[in-house]
């Protein structure tokens, strides 16, 4: 794929902004950076609006250095608290309507196939549990039933955080918010049985202090979904505003949280491991080899 475009026009170097210097110089196109060298290459999400100590924004900031190909991905997020750091990155960005995300990148998916051919350029959905599980729910599961080929990936902080604090699907039953005074009365939604039911071909849950883990789950949902089928990450994403956890305890309240109820899971179809493992070379879905024969007397 060619990089021309994030190169300088030949002479309009020097009068570049500092910033754009910076990415086409020390930035991450082209080359195969990881979360371990974070802090040694130009981030192409550096600056971002949202609160002081947000989960949510440490999780994006590790997905956008996980995407395989940054510079043949597209976003496409919506209303909520995830827009305000993804409409920053020096990636492109696509705001569907609240709710319409699934639908805009199945749209925009193919479109792509159909423009680029086997050239792959990578959608990747990041929106809220309210835009996804709510309003948007049912463009996902059309999406997943349809076998569009991209990845979905949901910032559960279990609340509609941008507009204070209203119970989602998402949210635990019992749990109190500034919106849900009396306590929500029903069980938190099973997207991930039902991203499994809808034929997602990769499905994992995360939580963002475990940065490998993080990138090692969005390369591979978002190589799968190149070729095999739609996949689905469902990462906490705590919202410390609406749940008055400490600054300083945010890693901690996700550390607890994935002890208690969002354990690491990850979902693999056949064909996906098989693919991971023929045109990516994952070993650790290569078949092993078989045993010698032992010669008979
Ligand atoms: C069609 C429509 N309905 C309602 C809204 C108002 N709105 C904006 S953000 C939001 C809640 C977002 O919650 P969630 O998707 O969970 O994301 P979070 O802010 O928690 O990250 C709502 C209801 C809107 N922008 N558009
Ligand atoms: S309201 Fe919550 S989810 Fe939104 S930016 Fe603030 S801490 Fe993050």
């Amino acid at each position: 794929m060619s990089l021309d475009y994030v190169k300088f026009t030949p002479g309009f170097g020097k009068f570049m902004p500092k910033e754009y210097r910076d990415m086409v110089e020390h930035g991450p196109f082209g080359k195969k950076v990881t979360v371990s060298q974070m802090g040694s290459f130009k981030e192409i999400l550096e600056e971002h609006p949202m609160c002081a100590g947000c989960a949510m924004t440490l999780f994006i900031r590790l997905a956008i250095i996980s995407f395989p190909n940054p510079e043949d991905t597209i976003t496409v997020g919506t209303a909520g608290c995830g827009r305000l750091a993804l409409s920053q990155a020096a990636i492109p960005f696509v705001y569907g309507n609240y709710g319409d995300t699934n639908g805009v990148a199945s749209g925009l998916s193919r479109g792509l196939r159909l423009r680029f051919g086997d050239k792959p350029k990578d959608v990747v959905v990041l929106a809220g549990d309210g835009g996804l599980a709510d309003i948007g729910f049912s463009q996902v599961l059309h999406s997943w039933f349809r076998k569009e080929k991209f990845t979905t990936i949901m910032l559960d902080n279990e609340v509609y955080g941008n507009t204070g604090g209203q119970e989602s699907g998402m949210t635990n039953r019992g749990a109190v918010l500034k919106m849900a005074p009396l306590g929500k009365k029903f069980e938190k939604m099973d997207m991930v049985q039902m991203a499994k039911v809808a034929g997602c071909a990769y499905v994992a849950t995360v939580v963002p202090n475990n940065p490998r883990r993080v990138e090692s789950v969005i390369k591979k949902a978002v190589l799968i979904a190149r070729e095999v089928g739609p996949t689905y990450i469902q990462a906490y994403t705590s919202c410390n505003i609406e749940y008055a956890i400490p600054t300083d305890k945010v890693m901690e309240d996700a550390k607890n949280v994935e002890n208690d109820r969002y354990q690491f899971t990850e979902f693999i179809t056949d064909d996906a491991k098989q693919y991971l493992a023929d045109r990516y070379g994952y070993r650790e879905f290569q078949a092993k080899p078989a045993a010698a024969a032992v010669p008979q007397k």
